[in-house]
């Protein structure tokens, strides 16, 4: 990620279509610290503002931190919140989902377009949790994986999962096999849905024979098949396997599911993210909190309402997708599109079609999408029609403040309210942004802005000290949160351990920031061994891993470096077993073995071979010193390094490499 190191404090927009928001930085941070005051009592209001069919009695119980619980007693229900009460409206007959699938005509135009009202949902997810309940035995608490393209589906299976009490577990359909067997077999999955396949740029993915692989080595009682592309050739597994509609066909067209009442600390879904060690860590989130956030955050930062076009662009496989494709949207009653495919096929201009055809007026996205539709060109936005669009927010990575001012001038017609949005998988929603819903402060391009109300953040020094505007340090929670993490699936001490024991009391994110004079927060990228490529979250940790079970490698040590389009890419060094020969072939073996096991976006970017890598003396492979070869910083201290001649390899092999790559341009 190039980010300038002057940050451009002084640069601050406000336009006129937001006027009537306008708060000064000042009054805002007035109004926030109000917030905290009394912190219960602004969570509980807040709280109020959804269907609890039990009231809760208690906001928050702090008796057993860091295992926070959140509005004790109280019981609701996600499915009942996303369609019931709206079916029970004039929402009724509204459009919840404008879906479009990936394919085109000769003349540029979808083939395939789906329109879903909230009645033609509540039919849908009925049903479905009628299926899954009397088909296949799915009760309150059983753990389902969905392996889903995006679909409408796939929130129909999550809020029919949700409806009876059951635990999701999606799983993005970009990930391989391996991939998938590890999430199936730590969740202890019953049952996995998933598609025959669906379109991405232009090609097939068949999803099922991915499934299939990864069942070799973790069985699970029954797989649901949904026929996206009615691929003939899908491989079945008799008494196993079930299409979709063949298992839908009992089902009566009225079907009605009494939504459970579950417990505000139920847990509703289970996210895979990772970290800086070991395998995947399964983040668990529960019912209650994170509803109020997601409801929250949607009408403070997103300014929803009835009128509006909401378009997320993020998969479901990655939080953004559960918290403002699913559930969050739905519950305001919002009308969103979906849509399955790649943003640039068949041209650089299918989303901006997009946003013309149904007038969307909220734009939720990411940098690295941003950058390269800046690489494309603006003619490909000019020839659409972008003048609907008042807010576009970014998410996922820090946004260079070129990418920023891009997106508000050239998408926006700066006439938009846009932050970038910060948060993570852990905190279950969006923490610190601009929340144009409530008040305007001026935006300056590149920070995510203050602190939301009712979330206390700060920047931490090395030693636990808030730190003074303008010094980097480390990104910390100071409170809980409604949308927080429970834990980690099976291993709570691990969750203690990440978060909340490098400070103590605060909850830790893992990302450097900084803090400016006007109270906003400069997120600047990870500060452990976690990289965001194209703002898809991977630990480098879990490449090694995969690198190393291949069988011609010995060692590897992998590190992300900055790419101009997907702010970070990995990039590995290796070293060889006895009687393997480095060379473009082996190359070539081990990105598709990345490929293979992890998935596509994990492929690195540069693999070198070196006959040793920079360790410490007790060691420790030294990531920092490989890192500052590929980017040309400077060494830094190296005196616990044991060799320098490994350092000088690694240089020597990374500038060979470059000549090579430049000779070929
Ligand atoms: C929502 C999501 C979390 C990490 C986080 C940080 C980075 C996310 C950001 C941002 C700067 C923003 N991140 N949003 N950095 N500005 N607006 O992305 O969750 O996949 O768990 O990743 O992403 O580094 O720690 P997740």
């Amino acid at each position: 990620m190039q980010r300038e190191t002057e940050l451009p404090f002084d640069t601050y927009v406000m336009n006129e279509k937001w006027q009537h928001r306008y708060i000064s930085p000042v009054d805002y941070a007035k109004f926030h610290r109000q917030t905290l005051q009394d912190f219960e009592t602004f969570w509980a209001n807040v709280a109020r503002e959804i269907e609890w069919f039990k009231p809760f009695e208690k906001v928050l119980d702090d008796s057993n931190p860091p295992f926070y619980k959140w509005y004790i007693g109280g019981r609701l229900n996600l499915s009942y919140l996303a369609v019931d009460r709206h079916v029970k409206t004039w929402r009724k007959n509204k459009v919840a989902i404008e879906w479009e699938g990936e394919p085109v005509d000769e003349d540029g135009n979808p083939t395939e377009r789906r329109r879903l009202t909230y009645y033609d949902l509540y039919r849908e997810v009925n049903r479905v949790a009628y299926m899954l309940k009397s088909n296949f035995g799915v009760k309150k608490g059983d753990r389902i994986t969905l392996y889903l393209p995006m679909i409408p589906e796939l929130p129909i299976v999550m809020l029919a999962a949700w409806r009876i009490g059951a635990i999701t577990s999606v799983v993005f359909s970009g990930f391989s096999a391996e991939a998938l067997a590890d999430r199936i077999n730590d969740a202890r999955a019953k049952i996995v849905v998933t598609a025959d396949g669906f379109w991405r740029r232009g090609r097939v993915v068949k999803l099922k024979e991915i499934v299939d692989m990864a069942l070799e080595k973790v069985p699970v009682e029954n797989v649901i098949v949904y026929s996206r592309l009615g691929l003939k050739d899908t491989p079945m597994t008799e008494g196993r396997d079930y299409w979709w509609h063949k298992a839908m066909r009992g089902v009566p067209i009225n079907a009605y599911v009494e939504p459970e009442p579950v417990e505000s600390e139920h847990p509703s879904f289970i996210l895979y993210t990772s970290g800086t060690t070991g395998k995947p860590k399964g983040i668990v989130h529960d019912t209650g909190g994170w509803a109020v956030h997601a409801y929250a955050t949607m009408k403070w930062v997103f300014d929803v309402r009835d009128e509006d076009i909401y378009w997320c662009t993020a998969d479901i496989g990655w939080v953004t997708g559960h918290t403002y494709v699913v559930l969050g949207p739905l519950m305001v009653g919002a009308t969103e599109v979906m849509y399955e495919g790649a943003p640039d096929y068949p041209q650089p201009d299918r989303w901006w079609s997009i946003v013309e055809r149904y007038g969307v007026t909220i734009l939720y996205t990411s940098p690295t999408a941003i950058r390269m539709f800046m690489r494309y060109g603006e003619e490909w936005p000019r020839r659409h029609d972008l003048s609907t669009l008042r807010i576009i927010h970014s998410v996922g990575e820090p946004i260079n403040p070129e990418a920023w001012r891009w997106m508000y001038r050239v998408l926006g017609g700066e006439k938009t309210a846009s932050a970038s949005t910060w948060w993570m998988t852990e905190t279950g929603g969006i923490v610190i942004s601009h929340a144009p819903g409530l008040y305007l402060a001026p935006m300056k391009p590149g920070t995510n802005g203050p602190p939301l109300p009712g979330f206390e953040v700060d920047v931490f020094t090395e030693d636990g000290t808030p730190a003074p505007p303008g010094v980097k340090g480390y990104l910390v929670i100071k409170r809980p949160w409604p949308g927080m993490m429970h834990t980690i699936w099976g291993d709570p001490e691990r969750y203690v351990k990440t978060y909340w024991s490098k400070f103590p009391n605060v909850f830790y994110a893992g990302d450097y920031a900084i803090k400016d004079q006007d109270g906003y927060i400069w997120v600047l990228g990870r500060a452990d061994e976690v990289i965001k490529v194209a703002g898809h979250r991977l630990g480098t940790y879990e490449l090694e891993s995969a690198l190393i079970s291949h069988k011609a490698v010995a060692e590897s040590a992998v590190v992300g470096v900055p790419d101009p389009i997907k702010g970070e890419v990995p990039i590995a060094f290796v070293t060889l077993k006895q009687g393997y020969q480095p060379g473009d072939e082996l190359r070539k073996e081990l990105r598709a073995h990345v490929r293979a096991t992890i998935g596509p976006v994990a492929e690195p970017a540069q693999i070198f071979f070196v006959t040793k890598l920079p360790k410490t003396r007790s060691g420790k492979i030294m990531r920092r010193l490989l890192r500052a070869v590929a980017t040309n910083a400077p060494l830094g201290d190296v005196t616990t390094l044991e060799d320098e001649a490994s350092v000088e390899e690694a240089k020597k092999a990374y500038e060979e490499l470059r000549a090579e790559v430049r000779g070929h341009e």
